[in-house]
């Protein structure tokens, strides 16, 4: 467990390493190469003031590489990591163990104690770094290499940008005359189950989970002798945009696998939304969704094999949504 001076330390860490850089002859001072170890208790000397400047040389890439949960080989401490949010930050506990009990049961920012009237400086630092991960996560686009290694082509919504994907929600519900051929000319048609990939609202989520989810679904529905239609991506996609899809392809089923809008606590999570012959204008009543998709809500693999076994309830029941529960 970290001492009050240990989480000091860290607070202090993240605060210096925001600070312009120094001259190169305090540069060389400083730097120094730290690793905290998640298992062992945090040495206050170990966490070295590190300066902006010296960070610029390293790629994104190798300064968020989180070796060990806290810091990479840099000691950069990355602030949004659980380990870091687990430490509580109230001054006087009087049950250390509860509270760190209560925190480890959600991702809600509890314990966070106050410097007057005012939230402590880390937890304001964590605040905007989680906010810098939503704004990416809605903004960012899915990678093209993801898409190439699941094999999945493109259709864009009639959203030119994601500006305009923020603003219209409209046309992020339907496709272009040359996106529906596209789809027509791709994709089998007359199938039991349409499954396909969208950005939504976080493409961070697409990223986080695809590759443990899709295949899953895939097999799983296969293996129960259904016929799977051709899954591919939707750029800049509301929900509604499954309604086409299942009209264009004659779709039993359609689910649709998208990333749900960020929060402050994950903007990794994804939802599966489920409909049974979905058609353009059906009201939202007839959808059914499997969300919290994401590594602290329900894991990728096992949220691909629960969906396999909702969609064959629905299957069964020629109905979903609140019809479903009847
Ligand atoms: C935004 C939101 C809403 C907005 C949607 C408005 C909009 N146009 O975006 C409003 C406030 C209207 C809403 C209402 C409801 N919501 Co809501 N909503 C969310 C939230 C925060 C984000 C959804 C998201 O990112 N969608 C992705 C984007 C790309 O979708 P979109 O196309 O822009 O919008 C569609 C979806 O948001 C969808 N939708 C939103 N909520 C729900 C709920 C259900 C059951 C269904 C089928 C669809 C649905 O409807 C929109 C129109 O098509 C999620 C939280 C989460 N973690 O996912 C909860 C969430 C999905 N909602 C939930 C619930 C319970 C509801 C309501 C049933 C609440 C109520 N008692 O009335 C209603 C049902 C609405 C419906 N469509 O049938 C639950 C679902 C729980 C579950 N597993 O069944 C969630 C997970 C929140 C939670 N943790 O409890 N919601």
């Amino acid at each position: 467990m970290l001492t009050q001076s240990q989480i000091d330390a860290i607070a202090e860490a993240v605060i210096q390493s925001m600070k312009p850089a120094p001259a190169p002859e305090e540069k060389r001072r400083m730097h120094r190469t730290t690793e905290i170890k998640k298992d062992r208790p945090v040495e206050a000397s170990e966490v070295v003031p590190m300066d902006a400047s010296f960070m610029m040389e390293k790629s994104p890439a190798e300064r968020v590489s989180q070796k060990n949960g806290l810091a990479d080989n840099e000691g950069l401490i990355d602030i949004t990591s659980p380990e870091v949010k687990a430490i509580p930050l109230l001054d006087h506990v009087e049950d250390r163990e509860g509270l760190e009990r209560m925190i480890a049961r959600t991702p809600a920012r509890i314990g966070v104690g106050n410097c007057g009237p005012r939230l402590k400086t880390r937890t304001m630092l964590t605040l905007r770094a989680d906010h810098a991960a939503a704004r990416d996560a809605v903004f960012m686009d899915v990678s093209q290499e993801l898409l190439d290694r699941m094999n999945l082509f493109t259709v864009a919504t009639r959203c030119m940008d994601k500006t305009q994907f923020l603003t219209r929600p409209d046309l992020g519900r339907i496709f272009p005359p040359e996106g529906l051929e596209t789809i027509k000319s791709k994709c089998v048609h007359d199938i039991d189950v349409q499954i396909y990939v969208s950005d939504g609202l976080s493409s961070t989520a697409v990223e986080a989970n695809l590759e443990n989810i899709l295949p899953i679904i895939i097999e799983g529905l296969k293996a129960k002798g259904l016929k799977v239609g051709t899954p591919f991506f939707v750029k800049n996609g509301r929900v509604a945009a499954m309604d086409q899809i299942s009209e264009a392809l004659n779709a039993t089923v359609t689910c649709v696998l998208l990333g749900e809008r960020p929060g402050l606590a994950t903007a990794e999570s994804m939802s599966a939304y489920i409909a049974y012959k979905a058609t353009v204008g059906m009201p939202e009543a007839r959808r059914t969704v499997v969300s919290n998709i994401h590594s602290r809500g329900i894991p990728a693999v096992e949220a691909g094999a629960y969906i396999v076994d909702v969609i064959q309830k629905i299957l069964e029941a020629k109905a979903s949504g609140v019809e479903l529960k009847k």
